[in-house]
């Protein structure tokens, strides 16, 4: 039998920067996402086959390297010593974007991974055991269970029982709010985002200070989405993705993730929001360089054409979407 299960990709606006525990995946602090629509996302497709001597995973149409299938098998592995099983799979998937741009598909993988893995060895999760699970082989997986806008509760407990996402707000509530991105480079990061956040950890003198500052712009976006006001947040979501970016190129060796490009868009966004009196747009940037705007539907064309002026290489307009989806059509 064969379980299919889409995930799409999630984009912070407080982030996940630091573990408490890195074989558990227990982050820091909390953070805060909005989940992305179908143009970002992962379908993965799980079969459970005792003919096999391992488990075999194919991505994007093409054999999965040895690094990659050693981490789906570790996380299978999970999976497997829950449900009692020792019999192999075959994992199928496939990535809505092209990995040429530079999307991080860590999110959307492990998401749709844990929901057709469960499945495919007979457990009956809840979304929540879900998040757990999917939080043990990426930390951002963990809020691509749900839709619209997702806290991962970072939790206090060893064992991390208590460490996985919720749903603050569905995603029929933000009809309205666009991720408009820009690609700006398709080059793979050369500091992965599990290393470098351990060198933070282990090197900035700042990373105290920005927990202080997460916790106060937790309040503000966790009341801005409770009162479903794009506009009360985004002065926040600015300023927490500034501060994740000092603490990285605090850390030593230094992290930079941002080009002249992401900066010049960094001063655009700044002056259409004083040209218009009030925030209209946020930009944030995860481990690289690329921009996501977020901004309100009656923004998105002038948000385009801001970013067209410093030639990104495509741009990718998001609506906020759902959480997992089991999907009856198979990947082959
Ligand atoms: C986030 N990022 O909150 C932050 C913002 C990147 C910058 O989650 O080690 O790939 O697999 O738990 O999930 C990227 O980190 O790291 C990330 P692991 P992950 O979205």
């Amino acid at each position: 039998m064969m379980f299919t299960a889409r995930a799409n990709s999630n984009i912070a606006i407080l982030k996940y920067w630091g573990k408490r525990d890195e074989r558990l995946i227990l982050p820091t602090n909390n953070s805060i996402s909005f989940t992305m629509d179908e143009q970002l996302s992962t379908v993965t497709t799980v079969e459970i086959d005792p003919s096999l001597k391992q488990d075999e995973l194919h991505l994007d149409g093409k054999a999965a390297t040895d690094k990659e299938t050693v981490r789906v098998t570790k996380f299978l592995g999970l999976i497997r010593a829950r449900a009692k099983s020792k019999t192999y799979a075959r994992v199928v998937s496939k990535n809505s974007f092209p990995k040429a741009t530079g999307m991080a598909s860590s999110a959307s993988g492990f998401a749709a991974l844990a929901a057709a893995g469960a499945k495919a060895y007979g457990l009956s999760l809840t979304e929540q055991e879900l998040s757990i699970l999917a939080r043990q082989g990426s930390g951002s997986a963990t809020r691509s269970i749900f839709g619209g806008a997702v806290a991962w509760q970072m939790g206090i407990k060893k064992d991390g029982s208590d460490s996985h996402a919720v749903q603050l707000s569905g995603e029929s509530n933000w009809g309205n709010l666009r991720n408009v991105i820009a690609i700006l480079e398709t080059e793979e990061k050369k500091v992965s985002s599990r290393s470098g956040m351990k060198t933070t950890l282990e090197t900035s003198g700042l990373f105290g200070a920005r927990l202080d500052g997460v916790k106060r712009r937790e309040k503000t976006i966790r009341d801005a989405i409770s009162k479903c006001d794009f506009g009360s947040m985004a002065q926040a979501i600015m300023e927490e993705s500034s501060n994740m970016h000092a603490v990285m190129l605090d850390t030593y060796p230094p992290i930079t993730y941002l080009n002249d490009q992401s900066r010049e868009i960094m001063y655009l966004i700044q002056e259409l929001n004083s040209s218009r009196g009030k925030p209209v747009a946020a930009y944030t940037f995860d481990a690289g360089p690329n921009a996501h705007i977020y901004t309100t539907q009656e923004h998105v064309q002038e948000v385009s054409s801001i970013l067209r002026s410093v030639n990104p290489k495509r741009i990718i307009e998001s609506a906020i979407g759902k959480g997992i989806q089991y999907l009856d059509e198979h990947l082959a």
